[in-house]
Parts: structure tokens; C-alpha cells; sequence
């Protein structure tokens, strides 16, 4: 099943450009394509109109929390929510919060690794070690496969647990997905959490061996595993988002559903949330858009749940995120109130806080409206610790905070399963 990934002729020549980059005073060259002087500032944003307007001007949303929005936003971007209206307050320098983040500049020859201190995040190998060891250790009860492809070639990876996992059973299917974004590192470490505790744990752990005995799981540990070896290339920090194809695409603006459709998505390739030049026009949405069609056996989706996590903010949100309404073609009172519902009980559990996703901002193109509105699936977006950030440090907390963080929604993840069989 797996072929050699066949991209790092293309990496060896992106590293020279990193050489070069990393030749330069720590902090002076601002990450490749973006505009240099990008400031991080708080801007108040009270309703989930204005937070919208703030999201569409074309800034950066790093997150959004009690009615205050972080933002990384360019000198003209700020001039112009000004002008709107809007305060901002100036939390720092992007580029400085970067570098400062990611400590004295290493060697540039040292292989991509997170930055000293953070190392316990997985790099793109070290996941992919990790699943192979589950596979290995557990043969009958996890499955190693790929859904095809990035852009710059690597196997998105994809592992099934279950009992029998060689055969397809009559079980409720739930699908875990993690890292749309490359910054969000946290995300991968809690899809590996899922594959650690559903495999070590299932012959001590009463709860697990049911969940699993019950249930086919899927886990993708990596969506955009390009932006996230990017993020971290040279042991420096670069606060990157999208994926790598030119100068990248928005993974979760990038979904074949109202793609586009209402403000909730830019037409410009360097904002941070391009939704593409077409629906799946990034390989990586396309895959795993191609798997979710594969599980549709005998004119029935075998999927029912799904969670897509995301950092930071601390919420769990469910669609539509293209529309205000609580109902639309596709929602019915029915279904909302399921959603709403059983998003409650998962955010009674770790804390978070439950709404509709639209009462954040409004984005069109995202995973979660594509599952439902395209396959029925209950999908919903996590979005992990920390609850507020004063800047970029929301997408790299210490890594001494994985273990809490990834177990902490252990209970919530155990609510979907068991709401998946219908429940
Ligand atoms: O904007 C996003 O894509 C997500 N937030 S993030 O800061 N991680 O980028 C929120 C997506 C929520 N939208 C839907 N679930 N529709
Ligand atoms: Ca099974
Ligand atoms: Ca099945
Ligand atoms: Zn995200």
C-alpha cells in the first residue's frame, strides 16, 4: 500500500531557500510571501457580524474568545479596521512573537525538529513512526493506510482500529481528523492520543475494548502535513497556516459545499483564509473528501461522526458555519437541536465552550459543512487549549501541556462514539 514518498527532490531545493532565509538575523525576514511589520493586536468585536467583517478584512484570526479577537494584521489591514471602527489594541510584533517563541536559531543543516524544549511534538517522521509502531504492536486492532497524497507528495496517513480490522463490519464508522491547519500542532498530538489510548489501552480499559469492540475509528493525524513541516522547518517557528501549494490554500475554506459562498472565505491567494481556486483544488482536501466518498457502501454513508480539531480557543462548534440561521436546506429544527445537543454534553465533559459555528464568524468551504450537508455525517470542530493567547503563543503552548490537553477530551470523544451508533 505505501510507495516512497518522492517529493524531497523538491524539498532539497526548498532548502536552500531556507538556508538563505536562515542566514538572516533571527526575526528579519518575515515567513516566505507574507507582507513584512504584520502586528498582533486584540481587536473587541461583540457580535458574530462584526467578528465576520474583522475575519473578511483579510487579517489573520489567530482566535476569538468573549467577544475579543486575536488578530496578526498588516499596517494598511490596521488602518483600514480602524477606519471601520474597530479598536485595536497592539500586542506585539508578529515576526518578533515568532522568533522569541522559538529561541536561539539552530544550525540549518539539523534535520526539521520543533524548536528546543518542544521536541516532544511529532514531526511529519515521527508521526508517521508512531502509527507504524501502533500497527506493528497492535495487528488486529489498527490498520495503517493513506488516503493518497499532499501536494508536495507525502502520504497522508490514515490508521483504522477496531476488532477484526481486516474486515469491513456492520459498525457505526466515526473519523477523526487533525491539523487542516500546520500551525495547530496540538491537533496531531491529540489524533495520536485517540491511537495510543483506543490500541494500548483496550485490553485494561473496560470503556475502550466496548468503544472499539463497537465502532470502526479512523484517524488522520495529518491533513496538511506540508504546512506543518514548514511551520517548523530550521527549528523556527513561522506561524503558518494553509497548505504549500503556490502560496497555499486554506484547507478548511477549500470543502465542496456553498464553497465560497458568503463572505466566509477570501478570493486573495495570500490571505490566510484563500479558499482556493476551486472546491478541492488542494490535494489534501480532495483525499480525504475521497475517502469520506469511499465509505458509502450499498447507497449508505458508513460514517456517522466526525471531529475535526483545531487550536485554539477552547470550543466545540457544530454547522452551518456558512449561514446565521440555525436552520437551513439540509438542517432541520430536528437536526440542530441534535447537534446543539449532543455538542453540549461533549463541552460538558472538557469544559469548552458549545455553539454553532457561524456564532464564531461566518466561513464557507469548511469540513464540517461538506460532511453534513454532503453525507448526513454529526460533524463537528474542536477548538483546543488554550481558552485565550495574547498572540501567536495560542498555536505553540509547551509541550508539557499534551498529555492534559489530548486526555482532557477523552470523555468528549466517548460521547461521540457512543452518539454515532445513534444514541
Ligand atoms: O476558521 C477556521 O477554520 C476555524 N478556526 S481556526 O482558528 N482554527 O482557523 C473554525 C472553523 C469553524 N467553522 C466551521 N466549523 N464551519
Ligand atoms: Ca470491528
Ligand atoms: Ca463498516
Ligand atoms: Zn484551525
Amino acid at each position: 500500500m505505501f510507495r516512497r514518498p518522492r517529493v524531497f527532490g523538491a524539498l532539497a531545493g526548498a532548502g536552500v531557500i531556507l538556508l538563505a532565509l536562515l542566514a538572516a538575523p533571527a526575526g528579519a525576514q518575515p515567513s516566505a510571501g507574507a507582507p513584512p511589520d504584520r502586528g498582533v493586536y486584540t481587536v473587541p468585536a461583540g457580535n458574530a457580524a462584526a467578528r465576520t467583517a474583522v475575519a473578511g478584512s483579510g487579517v489573520d484570526v489567530l482566535g476569538t474568545r468573549d467577544g475579543t479577537m486575536t488578530v496578526v494584521a498588516t499596517p494598511a489591514q490596521a488602518r483600514s479596521l480602524r477606519a471601520q471602527g474597530f479598536r485595536l489594541g497592539q500586542v506585539g510584533d508578529f515576526d518578533a512573537m515568532l522568533a522569541e517563541r522559538s529561541g536561539p536559531p539552530r544550525a540549518a543543516a539539523a534535520a526539521a525538529e520543533f524548536p528546543p524544549g518542544d521536541e516532544a511534538y511529532h514531526t511529519y517522521a515521527e508521526m508517521t513512526e508512531a502509527l507504524r509502531a501502533a500497527q506493528r504492536a497492535y495487528p488486529g486492532l489498527a490498520r495503517l493506510s493513506s488516503v493518497g497524497r499532499s501536494y508536495e507528495g507525502r502520504e497522508l496517513y490514515l490508521i483504522k482500529i477496531s476488532d477484526n480490522v481486516d474486515r469491513d463490519e456492520a459498525e457505526p464508522e466515526v473519523l477523526f481528523t487533525c491539523n487542516q491547519h500546520a500551525r495547530e500542532h496540538l491537533t496531531t498530538e491529540m489524533c495520536l492520543h485517540l491511537v495510543q489510548r483506543f490500541t494500548a489501552r483496550y485490553a485494561t480499559d473496560a470503556t475502550v475494548r466496548q468503544l472499539v469492540d463497537s465502532r470502526e475509528i479512523y484517524v488522520l493525524p495529518q491533513v496538511n502535513p506540508d504546512g506543518s513541516e514548514y511551520d517548523i522547518a530550521g527549528g523556527r517557528y513561522k506561524g503558518w497556516r494553509k497548505n504549500r501549494q503556490g502560496s497555499g490554500t486554506d484547507p478548511n475554506r477549500n470543502w465542496d459545499y456553498r464553497w465560497g459562498c458568503c463572505g466566509g472565505s477570501s478570493g486573495n491567494p495570500r490571505s490566510d483564509t484563500y479558499r482556493g481556486t476551486a472546491p478541492f483544488s488542494a490535494p489534501e482536501t480532495r483525499a480525504v473528501a475521497n475517502f469520506v466518498n469511499s465509505r458509502v457502501v450499498g447507497g449508505s454513508q458508513q460514517i456517522t461522526a466526525h471531529i475535526d480539531f483545531h487550536t485554539y480557543s477552547e470550543l466545540v462548534l457544530w454547522p452551518y458555519g456558512y449561514t446565521y440561521a440555525d436552520t437551513a436546506p439540509g438542517m432541520n429544527a430536528e437536526q440542530a437541536r441534535r447537534f446543539a445537543d449532543i455538542g453540549r454534553r461533549m463541552a460538558a465533559t472538557n469544559g469548552y465552550t458549545p455553539q454553532q459555528s457561524s456564532d464564531l464568524y461566518i466561513t464557507d468551504g469548511s469540513v464540517n459543512d461538506w460532511m453534513w450537508g454532503v453525507h448526513g455525517i454529526l460533524s463537528y470542530t474542536f477548538e483546543m487549549y488554550p481558552r485565550t493567547s495574547s498572540g501567536l503563543s495560542g498555536f505553540y503552548p509547551p509541550a508539557s501541556v499534551i498529555p492534559r490537553e489530548t486526555a482532557r477530551n477523552d470523555a468528549a470523544v466517548d460521547v461521540l462514539l457512543r452518539a454515532a451508533g445513534g444514541a
